[in-house]
């Protein structure tokens, strides 16, 4: 059985995107393979985060795979800065790591911006502790979106490194990225380009897991359209982004094709449609926000999730992490 390990930043407000392109996934993927679900505050902080709310962002993340339906027991649920080996392999990594292939990733230079001389080292070196989390564990499998392919190609370089500089051949694993055939890539609601995204600044360009019922239905309503009525087929979706947005998100939550979208609903206007978006997305995401709100509102049970999960994460990792220390030719404690 392969081993999968995946992380979400708890970065505030939590939407769809992340559930369809990420938890909802992990919940599928939890029969065939043994899978390490991680809140990374590590990477977080790469990005100044206000500490009382990085502390309820990394509930809420946790709390959205737990109501999701991530089973804490067969699987291990735990936040990243509660497994100091994360942050030891990386440092590793920063020595193994070349600078030429930092300077190449794209999403530092768009996180980065203008301001690159003013962003964080650590948002810099951001990827070393990615490929640090990945195999710390050794795991084989990595579900990744489009974003991400980047940063997984270089924790292949890295473990290539490695396992050559110090001449233990197959001792890292090279990830496989674990790419799902009904990924779905969430745009923003105001415009069918943009990923939909926490740090948008604004509000009506995502549907946040913690949104009520009437904000849910208020934001899909006012959602970019066009003025043309549904296409009979998905080819008739072409070069209409946001129509395509739409009917993608429909067909994510009701578990069905996009062809099966535009059939049932071919030469029907927005308005209906949206009523219709509106009601599958309250009906679907409605009980998963209710055990949300619960889980939320217990914040100790949350966190007695979190230790266990960290305190088996160590475990695993600390054998994995000894012979990476040895094959450095670190002295033992
Ligand atoms: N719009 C999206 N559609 C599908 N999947 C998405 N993911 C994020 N946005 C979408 C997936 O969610 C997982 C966790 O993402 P993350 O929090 O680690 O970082 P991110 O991708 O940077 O998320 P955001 O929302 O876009 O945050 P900001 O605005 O801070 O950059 C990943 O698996 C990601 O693919």
């Amino acid at each position: 059985m392969g081993r999968i390990f995946s992380g979400i930043q708890p970065t505030g407000n939590l939407h769809l995107g992340n559930y369809l392109g990420a938890v909802r996934n992990w919940v599928n993927l939890q029969n065939d393979f043994e899978c390490l679900f991680c809140v990374v505050d590590m990477h977080a902080i790469t990005v100044f985060q206000d500490p009382q709310e990085l502390r309820n962002s990394t509930r809420e993340v946790a709390a959205a795979m737990l109501a999701s339906g991530v089973d804490p027991k067969k699987h291990i649920i735990f936040n990243q800065s509660q497994v100091p080996g994360h942050a030891e392999l990386a440092w590793i990594f920063n020595c193994v790591a070349r600078m030429g292939w930092l300077n190449r990733m794209t999403q530092f230079k768009e996180k980065a911006g203008k301001h690159k001389e003013n962003a964080s080292v650590g948002l810099y070196a951001y990827p070393n502790l990615m490929a640090a989390d990945i195999l710390l564990y050794k795991a084989t499998h990595v579900p990744v979106g489009e974003d991400q392919k980047q940063h997984l190609e270089l924790a292949r370089d890295i473990a290539a490194k490695f396992n050559n500089d110090f001449g233990v051949p197959d001792f890292f694993p090279l990830p496989e990225p674990q790419i799902f055939g009904t990924a779905t890539r969430v745009m923003s609601l105001k415009d069918g380009t943009k990923k939909m995204s926490k740090s948008d600044p604004s509000a009506l360009s995502r549907i946040n897991m913690t949104d009520d019922a009437d904000t849910i239905v208020k934001k899909i309503r006012k959602a970019k359209s066009d003025a043309d009525v549904l296409p009979e087929t998905k080819d008739g979706l072409e070069g209409r982004p946001e129509a395509k947005n739409l009917l993608g998100i429909y067909a994510a939550l009701a578990d069905v094709t996009l062809d099966d979208v535009c059939t049932q609903f071919a030469g029907e206007g927005f308005g209906s449609f949206k009523k219709a978006l509106a009601e599958v997305a309250v009906d679907k995401l409605g009980p998963i926000q209710n055990e949300m709100r619960r889980l939320v509102a217990d914040p100790t049970s949350v966190d007695a999730v979190l230790r266990d999960g960290a305190e088996r994460a160590r475990a695993m990792a600390a054998p994995i992490l000894a012979e990476i220390k040895d094959t450095v030719g670190f002295l033992k404690a």
